[in-house]
């Protein structure tokens, strides 16, 4: 018994090739059609293309990550009734092919949002960073949101606008891209004309108000989900708290137990990403995956390091504020009793989330966070880590 060793793959397109993940040492494939527009049907013929190309390499497709959810079923407005049934569509034909596992977000607007994609840490390589000034600068002065003060503190406001008075057209530019043109996976990108109008369709939307369209979703899908054998694992937000004023209802573990509660249903799962849990301090990741680790059906194991002023960067994997030991200790328990109680799914999938870029991977153009040597570092010592307690407790 071991956790599924996956690596998430972006399709043809993807810098780093299947022989690649093949030597990493992975043997499931995460990947999606990212060519499909949001909210439309992903055919059995589109599926089965994608399937056929990772299969002749000797791998299995494990989990779809992710099929993305419509704007408009997030803010329940405009074409959402007919998005729905496209996306229970694709579940079907999904489970037709045998895949089964189905990861998803419930973020407004963004996935996930960082400042850096180039930030070099201490051993050389460069990691993707959150930096709050950043953001504030991003968010006061350049987007100008409407009200957008009221969210911050005098000294935040004082230091956004230092910083905005020392910053290049270039690097303004840059910074405006890394956080609205879309980060890979986020099938979304917007422009700084659009953003305010799209940021205004939330305007009436405050948490319980996403709650509730998340748990109508959910009530529609899940049953699909139980038909066909689907899991569905939502993936936690990004960072896990609001920002330009959005509501943000997938953060922590009481999140979650309420979204467990909403469809009770092994269908209605999650995706346990400690990057993003992590982000939090008031997230006590083992005791998460002790509570919520019936219902975990895909694992992202990465680290972050934060500070007191709310930045953070993305730490080597075994490094930073996430114990490691300590939740895969807590995912192989999860096993156990997995185990005891006569499940089948024991091999969870598990992928290293994000890696540095480092070595060649410095040369080379890479999707962010998603560079071949970094990840392939991340896997090798999650996979050492995982052998290593395993062998201990037996
Ligand atoms: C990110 C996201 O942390 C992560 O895994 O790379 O793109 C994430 O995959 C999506 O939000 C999941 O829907
Ligand atoms: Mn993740």
């Amino acid at each position: 018994m071991n956790l599924e060793q996956t690596w998430r793959w972006y399709g043809p397109n993807d810098p780093v090739s299947l022989s690649d993940i093949k030597q990493a040492g992975a043997r499931g494939i995460v990947s999606a059609l990212h060519h499909i527009s949001n909210g439309e049907v992903w055919t059995i013929e589109e599926i089965l293309k994608r399937k056929d190309i990772i299969e002749e390499s000797g791998l299995n497709w494990s989990v779809v990550e992710s099929v993305p959810i419509h704007e408009n079923i997030k803010t329940r407005s405009g074409k959402y009734h007919e998005y729905i049934e496209n996306y229970k569509t694709t579940i079907r034909n999904l489970s037709v092919c045998k895949i089964n596992i189905v990861c998803y977000n419930f973020m407004p607007v963004l996935d996930w949002t960082r400042t850096n994609l180039e930030y070099e840490i201490y051993d050389g390589s460069t990691a993707l960073r959150f930096d709050a000034t950043e953001f504030a600068v991003f968010d006061l002065l350049l987007l100008k949101r409407p009200n957008a003060e009221k969210e911050y503190t005098d000294t935040q406001l004082q230091a956004a606008k230092t910083l905005e008075k020392q910053m290049s057209d270039a690097r303004k530019k840059l910074l405006v891209n890394n956080i609205i043109a879309g980060l890979p996976g986020a099938e979304e990108g917007y422009s700084l004309k659009d953003f305010n109008t799209i940021l205004n369709t939330y305007k009436n939307i405050g948490p319980n108000e996403l709650k509730e369209n998340l748990y109508f979703f959910l009530k529609e899908i899940i049953p699909v989900a139980e038909e066909t054998g689907v899991l569905m694992s939502i993936h936690p937000d990004d960072p896990p708290y609001p920002i330009l004023g959005l509501p943000r209802v997938v953060s922590t573990q009481q999140d979650i137990l309420d979204l467990y509660h909403a469809v009770d249903s092994p269908n209605n799962g999650l995706t346990f990403c400690t990057g993003s849990f992590g982000l939090r301090q008031d997230n006590d990741l083992p005791s998460m995956v002790e509570r919520l680790g019936n219902r975990i059906h895909f694992i992202h194991l990465r680290s972050t390091k934060r500070d007191k002023e709310g930045n953070f960067y993305e730490a080597n994997h075994l490094e930073g504020d996430v114990d490691m030991y300590e939740v895969m200790k807590a995912l192989i328990n999860e096993q156990n009793k997995r185990q005891r109680a006569g499940r089948s799914d024991l091999n969870i999938p598990m992928r290293p989330d994000h890696g540095h870029k480092m070595l060649d991977d410095q040369h080379k153009k890479t999707n962010p966070g998603y560079s071949g040597i970094g990840r392939l570092r991340g896997l090798a010592e999650l996979r050492g880590l995982e052998l290593g307690i395993r062998k201990s407790i037996r």
